[in-house]
């Protein structure tokens, strides 16, 4: 019989983890392990995930951990390589799963260094949009319009101000074979991924979009729909690189974004100007997604 989804029933992240109700980065570390299966080693460096698996013996993955400093994750991996390498241990999957803010803020250095070295290993970054480990300050993947502790609302710098950093574009000047962004809200596109990246040689790059109930100010039972939307809106939109080309893996709906904004209680202040730019945004990234595909498409008609 044939199985009704191509997800592994096999668990490598067992229930336990000390985070949030509703906390989307654990689902990021389940399902990336699912792509990715037992011979893996996780580097991770300060952030939410650096206590979430408890200790041991009773913390909750069935894979080895080391921890890093907070911005060495990328030196970190290229040295847990080299050393398998040297033992002859090339089936052994190398990941460093950081934060936001230590990937496109205070570790972008050392992943910088990995990327252009490249180091076989996976990069996985669940981007829950701040620095949420010390009380949600703002990092340079907060976008724009959002309340964090450091962007007060009712202050002089009323909320964030600055856009979202583009860490896929980033990465993808980088030069590297893959990079692809996921979703906890579509498994199915997650795994896949995950298991492309495994299988490709040299640096891989990941963008996990992790929703954080307490930081951002919702609900814990919306986790899924928020990230859903977050698709459905194009505000987060799935796709992947693979040697250059991008693919839209999902296409969005075309949802206001405003279904997805007033959802979370960070973005509450906005006002219908506020959000309507938000939307001209939003528009224009997908719109350049689109173009690019298209452009792509075209050539290769000719
Ligand atoms: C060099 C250094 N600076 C600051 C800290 C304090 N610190 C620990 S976790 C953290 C927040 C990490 O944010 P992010 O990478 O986005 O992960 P999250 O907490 O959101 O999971 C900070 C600032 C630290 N451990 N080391
Ligand atoms: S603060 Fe956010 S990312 Fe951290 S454990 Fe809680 S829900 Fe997860
Ligand atoms: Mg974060």
């Amino acid at each position: 019989m044939t199985s009704p989804t191509t997800i592994p029933e096999e668990e490598f992240a067992h229930p336990g983890s000390t985070g949030c109700p509703g906390c989307g980065a654990n689902l990021v570390m389940r399902y990336m392990l699912k792509g990715l299966g037992e011979r893996t080693i996780i580097s991770i460096p300060a952030c939410c995930w650096a206590v979430m698996p408890g200790y041991w013996p009773s913390h909750c993955l069935k894979v080895p951990l080391v921890y890093s400093a907070f911005e060495a994750t990328g030196a970190s991996i290229s040295g847990i390589r080299a050393a398998l390498d040297m033992r002859g241990e090339e089936d052994v999957t190398v990941v460093g799963f950081a934060g936001d803010g230590g990937t496109v803020d205070i570790g972008l250095q050392a992943l910088s260094g990995a990327a252009e070295r490249r180091t076989d290993a996976i990069y996985v970054m669940y981007d829950n949009e701040a620095y949420m480990n010390t009380g949600i300050q703002r990092s340079g993947s907060t976008p724009w319009g959002a309340w964090t502790t450091t962007t007060p609302v009712g202050s002089d710098r009323a909320f964030k101000r600055e856009p979202k950093k583009d860490i896929m574009a980033i990465m993808e000047a980088h030069g590297i074979p893959y990079a692809a962004t996921v979703s906890v809200g579509h498994p199915e596109d997650f795994v896949k991924k995950m298991r492309k990246a495994r299988d490709v040689r040299g640096f891989s790059f990941i963008h996990a979009f992790s929703p954080c109930p307490p930081g951002w100010r919702m609900d814990p039972m919306k986790t899924i729909e928020v990230a859903k939307l977050a698709v459905d809106t194009r505000v987060f939109p799935l796709y992947e690189i693979d040697d250059g080309e991008l693919t839209i893996t999902r296409e969005g709906k075309g949802k206001p974004v405003s279904e997805y904004l007033s959802l979370q209680g960070r973005f509450r202040h906005l006002s219908e100007e506020d959000v309507a730019d938000i939307q001209v945004d939003v528009d224009a990234r997908y719109a350049a997604l689109k173009a690019r595909v298209a452009k792509k498409a075209s050539k290769d008609d000719e």
